[in-house]
């Protein structure tokens, strides 16, 4: 038998950790002949929570789940990790100034950043998916400088499932024969879901779609679906959101399907005139263990203003974290 990975999951007791956990556990994350040692982090008021869920997890009898084991200190939550999902964050609360929202959840990500650093494993892959994501990776990820860059990632699957589900309820198309779709940016109501270079059982999209549709409906709805679930079930997306982290990091570990690509929100290296380090939604394909962007794609108008947005939007939130002091 393997020997198990270790997984650590922030903030294990809240809404989109009840929905991940048992899924990491069944294997569907990692695989069906993994192993995993499930470390769970919370803080101190809602560790007994985590313990109840741990009962539960137990008592699921998983057969691949080696241990379950508890936390309030991050130095022992990130020990040895293998894979670590960052999903506790701080919400924003009624009356809360976007500054007081970076400046709670830097102090969160640059601590967990700086513990992985010291005591994770040496291939451990990080998923931020508490928000905002993407300054929250950026956060993370300058915090832990000796972990490669490319190893800190933010959710962007969510979106870019949303965008496939919206294609199929529109089109009838089987999720399995909708390829090639992508959401630039930031997981955020600036985000830019693209359909250019996308197929549906193999035929163009854009020949399928009318342009009004695109950016009228599908856009926006895509965009603001977060919002729209909360309107309807009286609570934020969790188990949606979790299946999002079991779908990016099974890709990110075991590779994405010939011939297409997913969304990632992974480290620049410059393409499409994104700065170089911010955690940005790109079109990727996972080989060995490691996300490539997709480089080489003729964008129109549309796509380099929605991306040139984002970067914006970006970098605004950068700023205010380096005014804050916290980078
Ligand atoms: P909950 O409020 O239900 O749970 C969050 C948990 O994190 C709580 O149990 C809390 O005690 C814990 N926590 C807070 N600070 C912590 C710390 N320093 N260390 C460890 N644990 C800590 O929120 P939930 O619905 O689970 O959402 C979690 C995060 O995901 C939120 O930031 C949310 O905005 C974000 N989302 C991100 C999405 C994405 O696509 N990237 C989509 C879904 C979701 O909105």
């Amino acid at each position: 038998a393997k020997s198990p990975v270790t997984v650590t999951v922030t903030g294990a007791a809240g809404n989109i950790g009840y929905a991940l956990l048992f899924r990491i556990a069944s294997g569907a994350m990692l695989g069906p002949d993994v192993p995993v040692r499930l470390n769970l982090l919370e803080i101190p008021q809602a560790v007994k929570a985590a313990e109840g869920t741990a009962m539960e997890l137990n008592d699921a009898a998983f057969p691949l789940l080696d241990s379950v084991n508890i936390y309030d200190d991050v130095n022992q939550a990130f020990e040895g990790s293998n894979v670590a999902l960052l999903v506790g964050a701080r919400p924003r609360t009624k009356g809360m100034e976007r500054a007081d929202l970076l400046a709670a959840n830097g102090g969160i990500f640059g601590p967990q950043g700086r513990a992985i650093n010291d005591h994770a494993a040496d291939d451990v892959k990080v998923l931020v998916v508490g928000n905002p994501a993407n300054t929250n990776a950026f956060i993370a990820a300058a915090s832990a400088p000796d972990v490669p860059a490319d190893r800190f990632n933010a959710m962007m699957r969510l979106d870019h499932n949303r965008a496939m589900s919206q294609l199929k309820e529109k089109t009838g198309t089987p999720i399995s024969e909708i390829e090639k779709v992508v959401v630039w940016g930031n997981h955020s109501a600036d985000q830019h879901p693209d359909v250019s270079y996308a197929t549906l059982a193999g035929r163009p999209a854009l020949e399928m779609l009318d342009a009004e549709w695109l950016s009228s409906y599908f856009v926006p709805t895509v965009a603001k679906r977060g919002a729209a679930i909360i309107e309807a079930r009286g609570a934020s997306s969790a188990a949606s959101a979790a299946s999002a982290a079991i779908d990016h990091v099974y890709d990110w570990v075991n590779g994405t399907p010939d011939g297409s690509w997913t969304t990632a929100g992974v480290a620049s290296h410059g393409e499409y005139g994104v700065p170089e380090g911010l955690i940005f939604g790109f079109p990727t394909i996972s080989r060995g263990g490691a996300w490539e962007i997709v480089s080489d794609l003729d964008i129109s108008d549309a796509t380099r203003a929605g991306i040139k947005r984002n970067i914006a939007a970006a970098q605004e939130e950068l700023d205010a974290v380096r005014d804050l002091g916290i980078l």
